[in-house]
């Protein structure tokens, strides 16, 4: 009875007193990213006594096409301090944007856009824009005493994502040779997100072992992910050692985990003779789809990022005739969260997927444009955390508010991606009835 009174009295009281959601303070701060970079944090608060805080997270294997980090490239931390950025947030766009309306997400957005100026926010800073644009959703969802993804999904947002385990780390998130930049795994045959994680954890744990065992105590070391980075040099190497390892943990690869890969094949690209690096050789555009047939006939895989390189939508076209019906064929710097370039995509139907990253475009409501055009036309959308990345853990909160039925955060190791796993749990806890989809989120079930 006094729960009622409360409730109706507080929806009155926010309805009726709309002042409650303006901007009161934007304050920016640093902190440290996962790899001991600064980064910019914003703090944002509300007349209505809301709050909401926010980090900029920070990519390596970044695309050409992304919204830029503002970087100081002075004396401090190598060059990397963002004190501009954070200066940018306390005097251009706090002020500018104080006593608007907290849920007036767009038009807060394009503000900045607006005074950035820029195509790729670089006067602002992406970091500084991605930082206070979800700091401002978080204030408005504080506001209403609501949790993130509540305020972005509706009461009746209930799809747990799939996890995509990164748990082997190769490219430039490791020191050794593998070409592949993410193998992983993808706990899809369950029927919650915590058993997914659970087993995820135990094969996670079984490869530690087989990889000490095997190659010595220095290939459990981990890349930036948390994933393993084993001194392996072969593709089919580390697909096996999954595989191997799904299996002892007492799962069944394919019907229970199947294999995602990361290819970040920009990384591999010689522009100069149009071929891709791989184990030694150089291998053509046509060379690159033949041995994706052959990894996917040869192994459970669900899902392949960013096989060509990022201006290749013709190879995407290629490629996703090819493959698109047994897996994801999914683009990361090919689209770079660019709402533009994903139509560009969908127009002539390069890839099925898109990976999304709120700083890649920075700002969240271009984000969520770029889920609902993907969902508009039939392609999915994974949230993504990135390889430099915060105990910020709201990307889990996007997946599930967004409903994008995905996620990729890394391994289940290292704080800053088990924030966003624990956020999930306890979004899975609290839910009265949640939904893990499953397999349902590919184009097929492997074999
Ligand atoms: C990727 C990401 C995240 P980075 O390529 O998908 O895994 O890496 O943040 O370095 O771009
Ligand atoms: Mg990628």
């Amino acid at each position: 009875m006094l729960w009622g009174v409360y409730a109706v009295g507080y929806t009155l009281y926010t309805t009726i007193y709309d002042d409650v959601f303006k901007i009161r303070g934007v304050y920016g701060f640093m902190v440290l990213d996962s790899r001991g970079n600064p980064t910019v944090g914003v703090r944002v608060t509300t007349q209505g006594l809301g709050v909401g805080i926010a980090y900029a997270p920070s990519g390596a294997s970044t695309g050409k096409h992304e919204a830029v980090e503002l970087r100081d490239r002075g004396e401090e931390f190598g060059g990397k301090g963002v004190s501009k950025a954070i200066e940018n947030v306390n005097k251009v766009i706090g002020p500018a944007i104080k006593d608007m309306d907290s849920r007036r997400q767009w038009e807060i957005d394009h503000k900045m856009i607006e005074i950035d100026g820029t195509p790729n926010k670089s006067r602002l800073g992406g970091n500084a824009i991605v930082a206070t644009s979800l700091a401002v959703a978080k204030a408005a969802a504080s506001t209403l005493e609501i949790p993130l993804y509540m305020y972005l999904g509706g009461y009746t947002a209930n799809t747990l994502p799939v996890p995509m385990l990164n748990i082997i780390n190769g490219g430039v998130h490791a020191g050794n040779k593998l070409d592949f930049q993410e193998f992983m795994i993808v706990p899809a045959g369950f029927n919650s997100f915590s058993e997914a994680l659970r087993a995820s954890v135990e094969i996670y744990h079984v490869l530690r072992n087989i990889l000490k065992n095997r190659y010595g105590l220095s290939a459990i070391n981990v890349g930036d992910e948390g994933g393993y980075a084993p001194p392996l040099e072969n593709i089919s190497e580390a697909l096996d050692l999954l595989v191997e390892a799904i299996r002892e943990a007492g799962y069944d690869p394919g019907s229970e985990v199947a294999l995602a890969l990361d290819v970040a094949s920009s990384q591999l690209y010689i522009e100069e003779r149009n071929v891709y690096r791989v184990e030694e050789k150089e291998l053509s555009r046509d060379e690159m789809i033949e041995l994706y047939r052959e990894l996917i006939d040869a192994y459970p895989i669900v899902s392949i990022e960013d096989p060509l390189y990022e201006e290749d939508f013709e190879g995407f076209v290629e490629l996703t005739k090819n493959i698109g019906n047994k897996v994801l064929v999914v683009g990361d710097d090919l689209f770079t969260t660019n709402p533009e370039r994903l139509s560009k995509g969908i127009s002539i139907g390069a890839g099925n997927a898109v990976l999304v990253k709120v700083n890649q475009i920075g700002t969240l409501s271009e984000t969520i444009e770029v889920v609902k055009l993907a969902f508009r036309n039939n392609y999915k959308a994974i949230i993504s955390h990135r390889s430099g990345d915060t105990e910020d853990p709201c990307i889990a909160d996007l997946a599930v508010g967004l409903g994008t039925g995905l996620i990729k955060t890394g391994a289940p190791a290292r704080s800053e991606r088990t924030v966003k796993y624990n956020r999930l749990l306890e979004i899975e806890r609290s839910l009265e009835k949640p939904y893990y989809p499953g397999f349902t989120v590919f184009p097929a079930k492997p074999h």
